[in-house]
């Protein structure tokens, strides 16, 4: 059985949608957004750095959301997924654009969680209209490249929906909490698209208190 911990909202949330996206059975281990809860020694066994997303999978361990990704998709990607075929392998002729986008999703997810620090967790005395400022324009830079990306194709690969579609768009999704973006007409119809996979919206916001769908997922 797989086991994913997650926060709502963080980074996490690339693992939780792509498991949904799979259909694959999984217990999901909810874990507050605090020193408290991350710094835990018992998550800490489990993520040394106490950061999510982790998953388990019986003796292996993978954290960083974009291995998480690579490895499911290694392990459990199959043409038979409820949304097709989600990895590209080496040899696959769109596998080197699949890689750099899996790797250009946490380029733009650390302007986001800078964006974070700057205006959730960081105290108003100390917060910086510079970096903010920086952060916001180099955020919308890099939203500029994926709007180039999808302006001919409805997803980033022209096959269509894949892993990297997850990566990156979790990515926009963060940013739309700190800039607007709506001139890139392109970016803005590409984020509303994926908003609308039933995947997306089931790995949104929090789990706790809600009974587990299909049997196969728990709670902390
Ligand atoms: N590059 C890592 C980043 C993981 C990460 O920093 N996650 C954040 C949530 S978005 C976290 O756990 N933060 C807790 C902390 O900084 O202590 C990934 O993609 O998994």
């Amino acid at each position: 059985m797989l086991s994913l911990y997650h926060c709502p909202e963080a980074r996490s949330m690339r693992a939780l949608w792509i498991l949904e996206e799979m259909g694959l059975p999984f217990e999901l281990h909810e874990l507050d957004f605090s020193m408290a809860s991350l710094r835990d020694p018992a998550f800490l066994a489990v993520s040394p750095l106490g950061r999510v997303p982790c998953l388990v999978d019986g003796d292996t361990r993978v954290f960083e959301s974009g291995a998480i990704i690579q490895y499911l998709g290694e392990h459990y990607d199959s043409e038979a997924n409820p949304c097709g075929r989600l990895h590209r392998a080496p040899g696959d002729r769109e596998r080197t654009d699949w890689l750099i986008w899996l790797h250009y999703a946490e380029t733009m997810a650390v302007h986001g969680a800078s964006l974070v620090q700057q205006r959730v967790f960081v105290g108003k005395e100390n917060r910086s209209p510079v970096v903010q400022k920086l952060e916001s324009k180099r955020l919308i830079k890099s939203l500029e490249v994926v709007d180039s990306a999808v302006a001919q194709h409805p997803y980033l690969l022209p096959s269509g929906f894949s892993a990297v579609d997850i990566a990156v768009g979790y990515s926009v999704h963060l940013a739309t909490s700190f800039v607007d973006f709506t001139h890139l007409t392109h970016v803005s119809r590409y984020y509303e698209t994926l908003r609308a996979r039933p995947a997306f919206q089931r790995s949104l916001g929090s789990r706790k208190g809600q009974a587990p769908s299909q049997g196969n997922r728990t709670h902390d």
